[in-house]
């Protein structure tokens, strides 16, 4: 044998035995499909609510709204796609139809759309102009179509189930591929429903037949992900809030059939048999639709890098509302937010500190080359760094060469063999030792992790506990930029407004002109005294790094102070009036509803509206759903100025505004006809008026 052959059989042998050692690891568990991988990278999406609601200031319409009022005269859905783009997100999801039934294309089988409205004579179509948009700015089309239908007369009816795969169909076949279709599992019941009037109740379980829907979509879009709250699961879960966030567990994992907790929305479910991954939807401004009175109120950028952190960097997506104005664009104060948080994502993740340094592991499956640990580092989510079948405790330690400042840790999973960490650390090697900076527990797709700036030579994750062995496609290490909240403004019962924040350190400037505050404005050190209506701007001020925080405006009405709680003898009711939306006031259980609160307001005034702010409270908060508002001068006679629903108060618990003629009176009565849990709890973090 001649040495050359030798070597050649040596050299084959040695790769065999290594091949028969680094044998890819099996999947463990569920794992996603090829459309939930693509669709989990696009991270981050749109919404975009506009309907009929948008005109009438509501934010579910009931089905009779006059098609006449939609005439966006500047519609401009190229204007929506690039605020998108400008924040980095990936695709938008349009309102097709809401609850209202009202259809922003012209849909063949209803005269409630577009082709009856006098935007563009009846020619118009708002989803064509969408997906336009969508290709020209490179997003991805997805299509909101509500089931529940208040404006058609068949809801309710086997028919209905028809007209709504009809619907389905054309939105399926028209316009070009759509990424995601959602289903929203709203309803209130009680509708228009072509001039009846009534109350349709369904069951949400068998109604909607969802199997054949789902076949029908498969059919017509093969790549089209299913968001469902409301039936059969489809391939993607709601989180159980709107409220912006997911549960820092967060396994993408469900059970395939069977009741789903609210545990489960917000945490998953550890060993659940299917793979259906979170997305956390929540809006730009408070309410999904636009209300004129929450253009103050859009979301800053530390609550949208809040949110990022909460969604994204939890293992979930982030689908991100902007309401659309009746003129058909997007207010420039949500334009303006949206583009400085695409500023702050790209600074913040612009360097990866871990790139290009050396890492170590403690165990490499066979000590294989492709399953090194330097596979963590190397920005591909297709290598990764594994171990050995039978480890679950595992460390990745990056050398970084020298002292650098970081206070953001990123860590990423190889989801498509499963989803395992159960548990991790992350230490600093600082001055010679290792201090546990953050710990985490789920890391799934994506899981990033905050703490304050350390400054380090290593950096170290330990896996502590995993289901299997544990696969990291990916692991990053950043500075971030630091972003001072907007201090919060609270008026109290006396009229003393307090500024705080839960920043550490910073000072406080406002304003009660109306102007923008600056740091040349008014300094608050203690409770400031008001009277009467006053509109509070103020910002926090780091003279550190002479860096202002965005503006949190109030709006204060009439001062509270000569108000009183008529016939209730207990102190704690004063909640309801403390200005404090975190404190709240319960009614005795007793009373069965209708419950009344009667608020003496001290003398006469000239009210033209009124607001109520739900307990916040996760457990029995008695959220009122369905209300009645009475004024009278003298406690006695009794006038019926507003009554209806607070729509979709259960999922999105905010401020509730409702308006009516002006009135003078010098009592208030808000009766409590209903509420979320069908029982007899009626709570109140706040009431409060509005006057002429
Ligand atoms: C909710 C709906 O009732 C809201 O109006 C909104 O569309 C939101 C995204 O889903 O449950």
């Amino acid at each position: 044998m001649n040495v050359k052959l030798l070597r050649i059989l040596f050299f084959s042998l040695l790769v065999s035995t290594s091949f028969a050692q680094t044998k890819a690891p099996s999947s463990f568990g569920p794992v996603p499909s090829d459309n939930q991988i693509v669709w989990q990278n696009m991270e981050s999406y749109a919404f975009v609510h506009f309907s009929l609601n948008t005109y009438t200031d509501q934010s579910w319409g009931f089905g009779n709204e006059d098609v006449k009022l939609f005439n966006p005269e500047k519609a401009d859905c190229r204007q929506w796609a690039r605020i998108c783009k400008e924040a980095g997100l990936k695709g938008i999801i349009i309102t097709a139809k809401h609850h209202c039934g009202f259809c922003l294309w012209p849909s063949k089988y209803t005269e409630y759309s577009v082709k009856n409205a006098p935007w563009k004579n009846g020619k118009g179509d708002m989803v064509r102009e969408m997906a336009d948009a969508c290709k020209e700015y490179g997003l991805k089309l997805g299509i909101y179509l509500s089931p529940w239908d208040r404006n058609c007369a068949d809801y309710g009816k086997p028919e209905y189930i028809t007209y709504f795969r009809n619907q389905l169909t054309e939105l399926l076949t028209n316009y070009g591929p759509v990424f995601e279709v959602w289903f929203d599992g709203a309803n209130g019941g009680n509708g228009y429903y072509g001039g009846a009037n009534e109350t349709r109740t369904i069951d949400r379980k068998t109604y909607y037949d969802w199997k054949n829907t789902y076949e029908l979509i498969h059919k017509l879009q093969p790549n089209c992900l299913i968001w469902n709250d409301g039936g059969d699961r489809g391939d993607l879960r709601w989180v159980g809030t709107e409220a912006g966030y997911v549960g820092e567990t967060n396994w993408s994992l469900l059970n395939a059939t069977g009741e789903v907790e609210w545990n489960m929305l917000h945490f998953g479910l550890e060993n659940g048999n299917a793979w259906v991954p979170a997305e956390v939807n929540t809006s730009i401004r408070p309410e999904w639709f636009y209300h004129p009175s929450e253009d103050t109120k859009v979301k800053t950028v530390p609550q949208l890098m809040d949110l990022y952190y909460n969604s994204i960097g939890r293992n979930g997506t982030m689908l991100l509302n902007f309401p659309i104005m009746p003129n058909g664009l997007i207010h420039p104060n949500d334009e303006k937010a949206a583009q400085e948080f695409g500023k702050a994502v790209k600074e913040t993740f612009a360097v990866n500190l871990v790139s290009k340094k050396k890492a170590n592991a403690s165990n490499v499956r066979g000590n294989a080359k492709e399953f090194g640990a330097d596979k963590a580092i190397d920005s591909s989510q297709d290598t990764y760094w594994a171990t050995d079948d039978a480890v679950s405790k595992a460390s990745l330690t990056i050398d970084l060469g020298k002292p650098t400042l970081f206070n953001r840790f990123l860590a990423q999973e190889y989801i498509r063999l499963g989803q395992r960490v159960k548990a991790f650390t992350v230490e600093a090697f600082v001055d010679g030792k290792w201090v546990e900076v953050a710990k985490g527990t789920t890391i799934g797709y994506k899981r990033i992790l905050r703490f304050p700036s350390v400054k380090a030579t290593q950096v170290r994750l330990s896996i502590t506990d995993s289901k299997s062995c544990p696969l990291i496609s990916n692991v990053g290490l950043y500075n971030a930029p630091s972003f001072l909240n907007a201090p919060s403004i609270i008026r109290n019962q006396s009229g003393e407004i307090s500024i705080t924040t839960d920043d550490i350190g910073p000072l406080f400037y406002y304003t009660t002109d109306g102007s923008a505050p600056t740091p040349k404005s008014k300094k608050y050190d203690a409770p400031v005294q008001t009277e009467g209506k006053v509109t509070v701007k103020a910002i926090s001020y780091d003279p550190g790094t002479g860096k202002s925080s965005p503006v949190r405006t109030e709006e204060f009405d009439i001062c509270r102070k000569e108000w009183k709680i008529v016939g209730i003898n207990d102190e704690k009711s004063k909640a309801i009036l403390d200005g404090n939306t975190s404190t709240a006031w319960h009614q005795s259980r007793e009373k069965k509803m209708p419950v009344d609160l009667v608020i003496d307001l001290g003398k006469e005034h000239n009210l033209c509206g009124f607001r109520y702010f739900p307990d916040q409270g996760m457990w029995g908060p008695g959220i009122i759903t369905h209300y009645q508002f009475y004024v009278s001068a003298d406690n006695i006679e009794w006038k019926l100025m507003s009554e209806g629903e607070f729509s979709n108060i259960k999922n999105n618990p905010l401020w509730q505004i409702k308006k009516f003629a002006p009135v003078k009176a010098r009592y208030i009565k808000f009766t409590a006809l209903k509420n979320t849990e069908e029982n007899n709890t009626t709570g109140y973090a706040e009431v409060d008026v509005i006057t002429n």
